[in-house]
Parts: C-alpha cells; structure tokens; sequence
C-alpha cells in the first residue's frame, strides 16, 4: 500500500507524508478532523487538512509558544490558552512550578476528545486530572470578555486565519486580550510562516501594534509547516522579550527541553532581513 496525504501550500507546492493508516475521521460544528498514523512523523492531526500537529516534531513548536514568554515574565502564575486543544501547549506551561492555573479554552470539543484517545504524549494535562488545569470549552472571544485584568499570559494557539480561528487576527480580540492581562501581562499567538504568509503577518502584527506597546516576532523551525520556519507574535504590556529576560535566572528555573535554550531564546527574535520586512511598521 502506497498510501500519502499531501497538504497544498499554494496551486504548486505542498508537503507529502506517507500515511500507514487513518484513525479518525469525523466533523464537528466547527471543522474536519482527521487523526493518521504517518511512517515517519507518527501520529499527525489535521483540521480542515491542515497540518496541527505530528508527534515528531510537535516539541518545536509547543516548547517555543509557551518558554519564551514563561521565561521572560518574573512570576507567570495564571495563564490562558486559547485554542490549542491538542493540549501540546498546556502541558509545556505547567511544567513552570511558579504556574498555578493553566486554562485551556478550546471552542471545539471534538479536538480535545481525540486528543485525549489518540495523541496522549500532548493531551497529558488536559484529560482532567491535573491539579493546575481548568479545561473549558468555549469561544476564547467570550471568555476573554468575560475574564477582566485575569491573566500574565495569554497564548493564541491557533489554526490559520480561516473557518474558526479569522477573529483571533483581528484589532478587536487583541484588545480583548490587552484587556483579559494584568498590568504587565505578555500575549504570545502564532503568526504563521514569514516565507508563505507575508500578507497575513503584516495585517497581523499592524493590529497587534494597535493594542500593545511592545511586538516582537520570534522563529522556529517545524518541519510539517509551509515552509519548515514558522513565527510567533510576543505582544506585551511591560517586558521585553529581551531586555527582561534574565538567562541566569531561566537557567535557575530550567528542566529539560528539546529546542528551547536561553542562547535561542535570544538567537529566535534575531530575524532574516526578509522576515523583519514583513512586519515593518
Ligand atoms: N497551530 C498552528 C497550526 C498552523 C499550521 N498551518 C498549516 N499547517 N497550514 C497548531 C496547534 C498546535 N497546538
């Protein structure tokens, strides 16, 4: 059996992975939802055929969306998780003793579902035993609203600006979120693939701009995304990503990490000339 499931990242491009089989295939209220066993990946989760997760190179990708900001802020003790109902997120920010709340808000309760049956390694926290964890399932636009001066972090752990994840880059949810942080609160959302996306981040960060008054963007390398180099958006209140981030104390904090260092932290806001010029004010 010759079996490969192909994501197009443009008429003429894509990514290609051999699949062993399907485990699940269903549609909820918000998207489709494929779960497959890969040759070389392992188990890897589409939404609406996108690439979310694969068990190989998952770490990238979830270490840095939470470690850059957990390690800059001097006391992250409630945090918010918007989207990122796979549960790769939560399970890097409660590894922080100083965290005391982790709370996933997921709109679509299906991911979490088969999160939990079929990719344990990321939904560890999340099954509902984890003293720290609150798992709610709702629209992170409301909740914000509903969660004043509650937060010092807030991730955007979401999918590409289409189906349910268009309002996470809009002005409107990032003043939300300024609203939903305490006073030196810090926002980090995924921005998708500087070398693909360039039009998406621009929008992006200009909205971002407009409700906080530090945005920095940071890279990693995933290999199942468009592109392999991915960003996220480090809006903040108060702290910068680099000036208040003290290596010697992340060294004191530290545990074990697969791609996130302190020497990287710093290295992934240094951005490739092109990356920079996308997001130029
Ligand atoms: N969130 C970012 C996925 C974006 C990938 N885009 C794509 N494949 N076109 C993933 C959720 C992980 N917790």
């Amino acid at each position: 059996m010759d079996l490969w499931y192909t994501e197009k990242h443009s008429d003429n491009v894509g990514i290609s992975l051999r699949i062993k089989q399907s485990l699940y295939s269903g549609r909820s209220d918000y998207q489709q939802l494929d779960i497959v066993e890969t040759l070389d990946y392992g188990r890897m989760m589409l939404l609406d055929g996108l690439v979310m997760v694969t068990e190989r190179d998952e770490f990238v990708y979830h270490e840095m969306i939470a470690h850059p900001a957990l390690f800059t802020h001097p006391a992250p003790q409630k945090v918010l998780v918007i989207g990122g109902g796979d549960g790769g997120s939560i399970r890097e920010i409660v590894r922080h003793p100083e965290v005391e709340l982790a709370v996933l808000c997921e709109i679509d309760a299906l991911v979490i579902e088969k999160a939990i049956e079929f990719l344990p390694s990321m939904a560890t926290a999340i099954d509902g035993t984890h003293p720290k964890v609150q798992v709610q399932v709702a629209d992170g636009l409301a909740y914000i609203k509903e969660h004043p001066a509650s937060f010092d972090l807030i991730l955007v752990d979401s999918t590409d600006p289409i189906g349910p994840a268009v309002g996470l880059f809009e002005e409107s949810f990032y003043q939300l979120v300024h609203s939903a942080l305490k006073v030196d609160g810090i926002m980090v959302a995924q921005s998708e693939s500087p070398f693909y996306h360039a039009e998406i981040q621009k929008s992006m960060f200009a909205n971002l701009r407009k409700a906080f008054p530090i945005v920095e963007m940071y890279q990693a390398f995933v290999p199942t995304y468009p592109s392999g180099l991915w960003s996220f958006a480090f809006a903040s209140k108060q702290y910068q990503p680099l000036a208040d981030f003290a290596a010697a104390r992340a060294v004191e904090r530290s545990f074990p990490t697969r791609y996130y260092n302190p020497n990287l932290h710093r290295g992934a806001f240094m951005l490739p000339t092109f990356a920079r010029d996308n997001i130029a004010p």
